[in-house]
């Protein structure tokens, strides 16, 4: 028997929207990775071990056994891919890479950056934000985001099954990423049925699926 071993180290908390994403791509690739723990409610991201890492401290990091640690996880979506090509998570054709590329930034830079907990951090000690405020800011944020990208899918020929075409892609990882962190923090947003959609798609798959937030070490029971 033939047992494999991970070649890849992720450096990984259960409910983070960044790492969700690494753990999809590497699933849909058939790529396995040891996952180690930084707990970010104990602020282990902003440990010196940890900044070594990654500076802006955030999670992932992902590091392949002999080479220097990667981060930012479109970066890393787009090395998988160039490491292992198929199944593909941008389309052969360049209009349509643009395109992916675009949803995914609307959703991974300019959605998610803003619900971070160091954004709310900084709220809190900065302009007195309490719960309620911070609730207020995710429901702003999160309802900006997805409203734009549900305009896109809803009105766009490209848009098929999933984001783009009738396979996931990387558009797909980044909308569901932002769809799983808003159910843990159980923000709805209302009117966005073309994204409720794909993502129930995405969840069939088996890649999806495993990297959901309560399924990960460390995650609450409930
Ligand atoms: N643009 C980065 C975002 C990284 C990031 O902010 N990750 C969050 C978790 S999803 C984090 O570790 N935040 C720590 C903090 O805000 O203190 C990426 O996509 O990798």
């Amino acid at each position: 028997m033939t047992v494999s071993v991970p070649t890849f180290e992720l450096y990984a908390f259960w409910r983070t929207a960044a790492t969700y994403r690494v753990r999809v791509a590497l699933g849909l690739k058939g790529l396995q990775a040891r996952e180690i723990n930084i707990d970010l409610d104990a602020g282990e991201q902003r440990s010196p071990a940890y900044l070594k890492l990654n500076p802006l401290a955030g999670l992932p990091t992902l590091i392949q056994a002999g080479n220097p640690p990667m981060t930012q996880s479109l970066a890393i979506l787009e090395f998988l891919e160039e490491l292992q090509p198929t199944p593909a998570l941008l389309p052969g054709d360049l209009y349509g890479r643009a395109r992916v590329r675009s949803l995914a930034n609307m959703l991974a830079a300019d959605t998610h950056p803003l619900i971070t907990p160091r954004v709310r951090k900084y709220l809190a000690s900065a302009a007195d934000f309490d719960d309620a405020a911070w609730r207020a800011w995710q429901q702003h944020w999160f309802g900006t985001g997805l409203s734009a990208v549900e305009s896109r899918l809803v009105s766009e020929a490209a848009t098929g099954r999933f984001c783009h075409g009738d396979q996931p892609g990387m558009a797909d990882i980044c909308l569901a990423s932002v769809m799983a962190v808003m159910r843990v923090f159980n923000i709805e947003v209302p009117d966005i049925p073309m994204i409720e959609r794909i993502v129930q798609r995405c969840q069939q798959l088996p890649a999806f699926a495993a990297a959901a937030p309560l399924l990960q070490h460390g995650a609450p029971a409930a």
